[in-house]
């Protein structure tokens, strides 16, 4: 017993994930962490960036130490062999977020021309908003003629040549410049992908760090192009984000309800989900099978985004996919893209869980396959449901952990804008004036995945909690934010017990958490967003690189994850990963995204496993700005003992 509590501690923080995990084990039912301890240790040449397998005179290999090969067979030095693998990660990255905004933006293109496609435009402000920045007229026009401008010019920067991404302009003049200056301004988002597929094939860029700059220009046409298409349109269409209240984790399910979770990452799906779990017929019909009504949970990105939107509760982040099959009361689990593990058919074989997938893209064997579209999707939605619903009365072994915790989420840009300003003068004026007086001495994006080589959870929880402690003000998206809503930090009252004085002053003016849930990954881009209006508003300086902010993905694992960061470092923003970062094979690349690209972007690229040195980088860097920005005064960290640390576990 006390072996297997040391066994479970070190897996995950989350009493939740513990009780599961025993469960799971108990009944024979193999989880990720079985299959991440049959990895381990993992390929080192692989782990750190070494391992080339583009051609097949390969796969090569560089030899750290000793006297075994340092340079592949057709002559690639470390460098570029690692340039290559990271440009790659960043253009797959870039591709899964892209695609997903192309997805939408089709959608969008369907509800402007077709009144029974099933979506309508639910935010015309936004739209009035994304038009003026496409160059749409938007006076005297019926809102669907500007959809349908916005959603074409939209599609049109995918496949764009030449010329620059629209959203771009969102971007401080001084960063815009920046890129044009250093070429690395993207031109279209699908050119810039493919351009780095091509560069990194076998005998073509072989220079590292002309490869890392068509990298910038690739991670930027993810974070200001496919992503911020993707969260633009997403509002246009489903609603802008504003506070309001959810639950989470695995204790959100019902032993009384049909409980359907959706996972993955587009809410073009799950918003019609959402419509179809109301439909009377089939509440009536879950009645008719012995349920109290519909709960309708999400899990990943998904979750953000049905949270954001309707206050639908979370079940868990991306390493709890399983887990939720193990409490026997998912009725069905319905999947589209991205963050979806192959092992769930497998799984719910020892459950009554029915998988079902419903992209094109991304098939599962031993799921069931609705195809989903825009044309069919309410009909297809209602069906998805009712299958759930008769697999109620199978269920059998349910239970279901009673950890559940309350959160705010919705903190769009302009949430805060409002949040902060009042609805007559909405703006960032006084989250600057904070910032500038050191009740807030800075602002971290914190986001990105788990892992299972590191303690789910520990990083995300242990990192925030001691950045709110040293008055830094946390934005979050992702899995990241969904730990850190299990650990209590996104509900106002935890200003109070876990922020510094100053950030729990300003939290408690105007009611807010101190970590602030901006929702799915492709919501980074709100970030980006919120880090120019801080620019514009003015007094932090003509630049993002020159604010006191920082950003961090502690358990990252996703090849999306590398492209989010390679985007925050090209706009000027100091980012750490943890875990590790498959560069470190290579001193002269390392040194190179480390030290040398913020002479370049004034931003760079840090990585460092341990959270509590993590924060310590973060807030000597925020200290740094503010030193250079002349408003550094005052106590710049608080040091956490033993006794604080434990009380981070959850
Ligand atoms: Fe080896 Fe060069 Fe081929 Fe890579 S491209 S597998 S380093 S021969
Ligand atoms: S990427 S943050 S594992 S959902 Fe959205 Fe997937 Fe979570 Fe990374």
């Amino acid at each position: 017993m006390g072996k297997e509590r040391k066994e479970n501690k070190e897996k995950s923080v989350d009493p939740a994930v513990k009780k599961l995990l025993k469960k799971s084990s108990r009944e024979g039912v193999e989880t990720i962490w079985d299959r991440s301890d049959g990895q381990t240790p993992h390929c080192r040449y692989g782990e750190q960036g070494l391992c080339c397998h583009i051609c097949y005179m390969g796969p090569c290999r560089i030899s750290f130490k000793g006297k075994g090969p340092k340079k592949g067979v057709c002559g690639a030095t470390a460098e570029v062999i690692v340039a290559r693998n990271f440009a790659r990660m960043i253009a797959a990255g870039a591709a899964a977020h892209s695609d997903h905004g192309r997805e939408v933006a089709q959608t969008l293109l369907s509800a402007a021309k077709d009144s029974d496609s099933g979506y309508s435009i639910k935010d015309t402000n936004k739209l009035k908003k994304v038009a003026r920045v496409l160059g749409a007229d938007v006076e005297d026009r019926p809102k669907e003629d500007i959809a349908f401008e916005v959603a074409k010019r939209s599609i049109e920067n995918f496949g764009q040549q030449v010329g620059e991404v629209d959203f771009i302009k969102n971007a401080p003049e001084t960063r815009q410049a920046l890129w044009r200056k250093l070429n690395v301004a993207p031109r279209g988002i699908d050119r810039e992908i493919v351009e780095t597929m091509h560069r990194t094939n076998m005998g073509v860029d072989h220079d590292h760090q002309n490869i890392m700059l068509q990298a910038a220009r690739t991670a930027l046409a993810d974070g200001w192009g496919g992503s911020m298409i993707a969260t633009e349109l997403q509002d246009i269409l489903f609603g802008t984000p504003s506070p309001l209240r959810g639950q989470v984790n695995l204790g959100v399910l019902s032993e009384e309800d049909v409980n359907i979770i959706v996972h993955g990452h587009e809410p073009v799906l799950s918003e019609m989900l959402v419509a179809a779990s109301r439909d009377k017929d089939l509440l009536d019909l879950a009645k008719s099978k012995g349920a109290k009504g519909i709960n309708l949970a999400g899990i990943c990105c998904t979750a953000n985004e049905i949270l954001l939107r309707h206050g639908l509760p979370i079940a868990g982040n991306i390493l709890q996919q399983e887990l939720a099959l193990s409490t026997g009361a998912v009725d069905a689990m319905i999947v589209d893209v991205q963050c979806i593990m192959p092992s769930l058919p497998e799984i719910s074989k020892y459950y009554h869980t029915k998988i079902v997938s419903t992209s094109s893209k991304a098939k599962i064997v031993g799921a069931i396959h609705y195809e989903f579209s825009e044309r069919n999707a309410l009909e297809t939605a209602k069906e998805i449901i009712r299958e759930a619903i008769e697999n109620f009365p199978n269920r059998d072994n349910v239970d279901i952990p009673k950890e559940k915790m309350d959160l705010i989420a919705g903190f769009s840009h302009e949430a805060i804008n409002y949040m902060l300003g009042g609805r007559f003068r909405e703006s960032y004026v006084p989250l600057n004036d904070n910032v500038i007086n050191g009740r807030i001495k800075g602002v971290a994006g914190i986001v990105g995945c788990c892992n299972p080589k590191v303690t789910h959870d520990r990083s995300h929880v242990s990192l925030v909690e001691e950045l709110i402690g040293n008055n830094i003000l946390v934005v979050q998206t992702g899995c990241s934010a969904i730990a850190c809503a299990k650990a209590g930090f996104l509900i106002p009252e935890s200003a109070e017990k876990h922020a510094g004085r100053g950030l729990a002053e300003v939290c408690k003016a105007v009611g807010m958490p101190p970590v602030l849930h901006s929702g799915s990954c492709v919501d980074n881009s709100r970030i980006l967003i919120a880090l120019s209006e801080m620019v514009r508003v003015g007094g932090l300086g003509k630049d993002i690189s020159e604010l006191p902010v920082a950003g961090a993905a502690p358990e990252w694992m996703s090849e999306k994850a590398i492209s989010i960061g390679h985007y925050f470092v090209a706009s000027g923003v100091f980012t750490i990963f943890g875990v590790g970062l498959p560069v470190i094979g290579s001193k002269t690349f390392s040194d190179h995204i480390f030290k040398e690209f913020e002479k370049i972007f004034g931003g760079m690229w840090a990585t460092e496993p341990d959270p509590s040195k993590m924060a310590a980088l973060i807030i000597d860097h925020i200290n740094e700005k503010r030193r250079n920005l002349g408003i550094a005064k005052g106590k710049e960290r608080v040091l956490y003992d033993m006794e604080m640390r434990r009380e981070l576990e959850i």
